[in-house]
């Protein structure tokens, strides 16, 4: 049998860059769907690189946006994939107050583009959906596949109709479609506005002299991180089963964004509430206050476990903002 052909769309992220990394590890030929820029947006999978012109290339990269159905159509009768891993998405909670409209174009249909675009070429490839814990908002931990919905973010609203749309299409067409419902998933290549990059570059940042403030809003919710690399694995398992099915990624347990600044500058030698002062820009309208996945499912079905929690995953974010040579760049953050 030829080796398996894996398209997937966000490879630019934090996530679809450990993904690429798996997939080419397990041999496959690894496509990805990148939005033209007018400055390269591909450091995260720069190390990846392959020459197109090289016949023996496996990672290739190819122009698209979430925006352009006939784009991804066209793309997807042309590449052939067996697996689609859709993890594009505008993936900024509290940019998607501001942006509620984009947001729900891209993250949620998105969605429907793509799945749209499989049922119309026949492919008969598999599809996994990025699914968020976001989607249980208000709803109290511990959280499992069977909880109740109630998003409290444009964005959370756009994942919980493009959860319900690949469901959808798995039941109206018989499509091999899953939901990864995944909890936080942090590590050092996350985006730097998210909270635990923010934290643990400004850790590194004081500790080196070379800013004395954090600003930040809300330190009292809580979320269940994990570290990144070990998520996309549960990705991979969940489109190897024999029946296409919803899964729960998360470690069970759960930290207050103060404990996770506790973590990180512990870790570099701080005391964080020397550093840290409030800015409510950085609040949101609505906030998911605690969030406790339950995998219980994933560790049976898929023989999936996570190995790192919190406080580790501080120490390794801590640590390799304070290896970078010329110490970690200011962050230039756009508060609305
Ligand atoms: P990132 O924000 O790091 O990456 C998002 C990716 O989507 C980037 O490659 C980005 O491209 C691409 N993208 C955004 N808009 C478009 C568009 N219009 N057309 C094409 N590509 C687009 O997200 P993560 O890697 O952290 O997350 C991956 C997915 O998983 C997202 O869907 C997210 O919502 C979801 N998720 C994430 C969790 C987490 O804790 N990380 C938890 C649960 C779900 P560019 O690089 O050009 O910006
Ligand atoms: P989240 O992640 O909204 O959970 O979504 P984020 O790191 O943005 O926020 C986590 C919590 O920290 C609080 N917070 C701040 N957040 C940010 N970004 N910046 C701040 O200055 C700040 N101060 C406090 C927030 O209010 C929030 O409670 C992430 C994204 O990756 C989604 O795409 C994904 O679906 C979910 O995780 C699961």
């Amino acid at each position: 049998m030829s080796a398996k052909k894996a398209l997937i769309t966000g490879i630019t992220g934090q996530d679809g860059s450990y993904l690429a990394e798996l997939l080419l590890a397990k041999g496959y030929t690894v496509h990805g769907l990148i939005r033209r820029s007018s400055a390269f947006n591909t450091q995260r999978i720069d190390h990846l690189y392959q020459d197109p012109h090289d016949p023996d290339a496996r990672l290739l990269l190819h122009y698209g946006d979430l925006a352009d159905g006939s784009r991804i159509t066209t793309l997807l009768e042309r590449l052939q994939p067996d697996e689609v891993y859709h993890l594009a998405a505008q993936s900024h909670v509290r940019v998607s107050f501001d942006e509620p409209e984009f947001t729900g174009s891209t993250t949620g249909l998105g969605t429907v583009r793509l799945l749209e675009a499989i049922r119309m070429t026949g492919l008969p490839c598999r599809f996994y959906q990025a699914s968020s814990s976001e989607m249980f908002g208000m709803t109290p931990p511990p959280q499992a596949e069977n909880t109740p919905f109630h998003p409290r973010s444009p964005y959370a609203a756009a994942k919980v109709y493009a959860y319900w749309a690949t469901r959808n299409y798995r039941e109206a067409y018989g499509m091999f479609a899953v939901n990864g419902i995944l909890f936080n998933h942090e590590s050092p290549r996350r985006g730097e506005t998210f909270v635990t990059r923010k934290i643990a570059r400004a850790a590194a940042r004081i500790a080196r002299g070379e800013q004395e403030f954090l600003y930040l809003g809300n330190l009292e919710a809580r979320r269940d991180w994990g570290y990144a690399l070990e998520y996309v694995d549960a990705m991979w398992r969940m489109l190897q089963c024999d029946q296409p099915d919803d899964y729960v990624v998360a470690t069970g347990t759960s930290h207050s964004v103060r404990d996770f600044l506790g973590f990180c500058f512990e870790h570099a030698g701080l005391d964080w509430e020397k550093h840290v002062r409030f800015d409510e820009r950085y609040l949101r309208p609505s906030e998911v206050p605690d969030l406790i996945g339950d995998a219980t499912k994933a560790r049976r079905e898929l023989g999936w476990q996570p190995s790192v929690y919190a406080p580790e995953l501080a120490r390794i974010m801590v640590d390799a903002e304070l290896r970078l040579p010329a110490g970690p760049a200011p962050l230039r953050e756009v508060p609305s």
